[in-house]
């Protein structure tokens, strides 16, 4: 069964010429629809975040501000990120979308949730928008989950780096963050050795990739940079910042991953979860409209057993040496700051 949160944004928030615009969404739901689930795909309407909700990840000023800022009319909030009189209710909504699509799990303790929002938000902070994100969705939806004592695991699998969620939950030890992200590129965090803070550390897992890897490099750093982390962690719930602009095809990246590259990644990452009912995946970046409509497709059909594979896996692309360059420095970084197991820094 896959749940769909949403569509929303599929209108509103609109900055004209921009990568990030209302057509992913029409996008998205066209690699829906390729897959023909008929009664095997619910739609659940968002809700609107409140203000606790909200307040959960990000400072009131900075909603206040926000809300001010959108009221006025909008205008550019960096030279990347843009807002339009409706951007207030449009990032309340992406938000709202995941806290829904987490009741509709929790209620049916079966399936897997699909958050079809934008703005997208793994690059808002608690304090600033940045990078296309008003709203850090997926951390909003984290910290509603780790205040009904559960543990998140975060599989960031955007091409750019979420330095919003790694910061928001920096220092939690009920979040583990992961992300695989092009090196360099923007943000330009996301090295190896971030790897949380001093009530958190290892609870921060980066692999910066190089430009041009292919799919088996990404599943190379899952396997041997992630997995020991995430295995110590235990996650109650899987969360997945899905951008699919790692795609070949992106015009904002240079990574080589194919459509079936993300089924992949897909089924890896739902391995991770602790029963059905546990798994969201949020809408990040991707902006070829051909490529995202067919990894939605591809990564959605994975989920749920479909063959649809439009594309094969791909590989032989450069990288494999620097995600073992990651494991070594990550390894390097976490003897150094301290003598404990991680499974014996486990806090609750
Ligand atoms: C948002 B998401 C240099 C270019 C910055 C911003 C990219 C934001 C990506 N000023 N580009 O992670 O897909
Ligand atoms: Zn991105």
């Amino acid at each position: 069964m896959l749940i769909v949160s949403g569509p929303t944004g599929g209108s509103e928030h609109d900055g004209g010429d921009h990568p990030e615009r209302p057509a992913r969404i029409a996008a998205v739901m066209a690699g829906v629809d390729d897959l023909h689930l008929g009664t095997d795909v619910q739609i659940v309407a968002p809700y609107v975040a409140n203000p606790a909700q909200m307040a959960r990840v990000h400072d009131t000023a900075y909603l206040d501000e926000l809300a001010a800022f959108c009221q006025a009319g909008g205008g550019q909030l960096d030279p990347d990120t843009y807002a339009s009189a409706d951007s207030w209710s449009a990032a309340r909504r992406a938000a709202g979308a995941g806290l829904a699509a987490v009741d509709a799990l929790r209620q049916r303790d079966d399936g897997v949730a699909f958050v079809v929002a934008r703005p997208p938000g793994h690059h808002a902070l608690r304090d600033r928008a940045m990078g296309f994100c008003l709203l850090n969705n997926i951390a909003i939806s984290a910290a509603a989950l780790t205040a009904n004592d559960e543990r998140v695991l975060i599989v960031d699998w955007d091409v750019h780096h979420g330095n919003g969620t790694q910061a928001i939950f920096w220092d939690d030890p009920n979040v583990l963050y992961v992300s695989t992200h092009q090196w360099p590129l923007f943000p330009g965090s996301g090295t190896s050795q971030e790897i949380g803070g001093p009530r958190a550390l290892g609870r921060t897992v980066n692999v910066p990739i190089p430009a041009g890897a292919t799919g088996d490099v990404v599943r190379r750093a899952i396997d041997e940079v992630a997995l020991p982390a995430i295995d110590d962690f235990d996650p109650t719930w899987v969360l997945i910042s899905a951008g699919f602009d790692a795609h070949r095809a992106d015009p904002l990246a240079d990574l080589a991953l194919s459509s079936g590259d993300f089924a992949e990644l897909a089924r890896m990452v739902a391995g991770f979860a602790s029963r059905p009912g546990r798994l969201v995946l949020f809408l990040e970046g991707g902006y070829d409209l051909g490529a995202l409509r067919m990894s939605v497709a591809a990564t959605l059909g994975a989920l749920l057993g479909d063959t649809y594979q439009p594309e094969d896996p791909t590989c032989g692309g450069p990288g494999a040496e620097m995600v073992d360059q990651a494991r070594a420095e990550r390894d390097g970084a976490l003897q150094r700051a301290g003598p404990l197991a991680p499974s014996e820094r486990r806090i609750r």
